[in-house]
């Protein structure tokens, strides 16, 4: 009998995500008086209280540095109408009417599974199972579900609590000399070993969110990093560069970096102040 052929590595998913990213009409800002301001403030603080809650999904905002936008604010929800529910929950505050939407991004809490598919591909392989019986397929599914659940606070994350935000956008190479989607999987699990041993040097340090895309947004993944110290973000990034998963087959979209802001806060990044 031929010997099936392993290319798709199990992803568990969790939070469906949304990010928007905005920049403030300052000159309009600038014109409306304190106390509209001061008004215009709370109704923000009041939504972003309302829509903090960890056990449904939460929402962070973000105070943004560089042209790309001035503000970001992130939805985790159960679904995808939930983030689009949060969004418009924004859209409808009078706040709304000073700033625009630069950027967005879709996508979904993801984690790579490469160890566990090859181990259990194997595995079944040697009971005799074929991947097209009903057995394989209820043991298949059965393992992951109990993954998932073993896996839920990877999965459905609260909004790391660091000072420091970064995001960017990723694909795997899809080129004529480097295919990652032409490797074999062992290769690419191999690959991944090495890239999560990186990673692993820097726990404590960062904590990384990896949300998959594909179907949803223009690239492939969404890197979200927290840390209470930006430089760790280059250094970790950096790293990973010489590594091969990201030396030869990375394609990064732009980078955005940004510090969280308390909903009570919000006042305080308008005054010229975000300490
Ligand atoms: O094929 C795929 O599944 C690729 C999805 C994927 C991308 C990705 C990119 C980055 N990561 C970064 C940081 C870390 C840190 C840890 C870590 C570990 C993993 C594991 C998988 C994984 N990462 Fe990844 N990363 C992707 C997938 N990454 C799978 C191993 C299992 C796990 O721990 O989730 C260590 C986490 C820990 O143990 O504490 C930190 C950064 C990038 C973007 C830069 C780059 O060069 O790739 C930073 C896409």
């Amino acid at each position: 009998m031929e010997r099936p052929v392993l290319t798709v590595p199990e992803t568990l998913e969790g939070w469906a995500v949304l990010h928007e990213l905005f920049q403030i009409d300052w000159p309009r800002w600038n014109k409306a008086g304190a106390e509209v301001q001061s008004g215009l403030l709370k109704s923000v603080e009041n939504y972003l209280q309302k829509v903090s809650t960890p056990s449904a999904g939460e929402s962070a905002i973000f105070s943004m540095l560089g042209h790309k936008g001035d503000l970001l604010l992130l939805h985790f929800r159960r679904s995808l109408e939930e983030c689009k529910e949060a969004s418009i929950g924004f859209q409808k505050l009078p706040f709304a009417e000073y700033v625009h939407v630069t950027q967005s991004y879709v996508s979904f809490v993801e984690l790579g599974m490469y160890e566990m598919t090859v181990k259990l591909h194997e595995e079944f392989l040697k009971m005799g199972l074929s991947p097209e019986s009903d057995e394989w397929k209820r043991k298949w599914r059965t393992a992951f579900e109990e993954q998932r659940d073993r896996m839920k606070g990877r999965v459905f994350p609260t909004v790391p609590d660091n000072r420091y935000f970064c995001f960017y956008p990723m694909n795997k190479r899809r080129g004529e000399q480097k295919n990652w989607y032409e490797i074999p999987i062992e290769k690419r699990q191999t690959m991944m070993r090495d890239h999560g041993m990186i990673g692993r040097k820097y726990s404590g340090q960062v904590t990384q969110v990896i949300t998959g895309s594909i179907g949803f947004d223009d690239w492939e993944w969404g890197v979200y990093l927290f840390s209470d110290n930006p430089l760790v973000f280059k250094k970790l990034i950096y790293e990973m560069r010489f590594d091969e998963a990201s030396a030869a087959y990375a394609e990064f979209g732009p980078f955005y970096i940004g510090t969280r802001l308390k909903p009570d806060k919000l006042a305080a990044l308008f005054e010229g102040s975000v300490k």
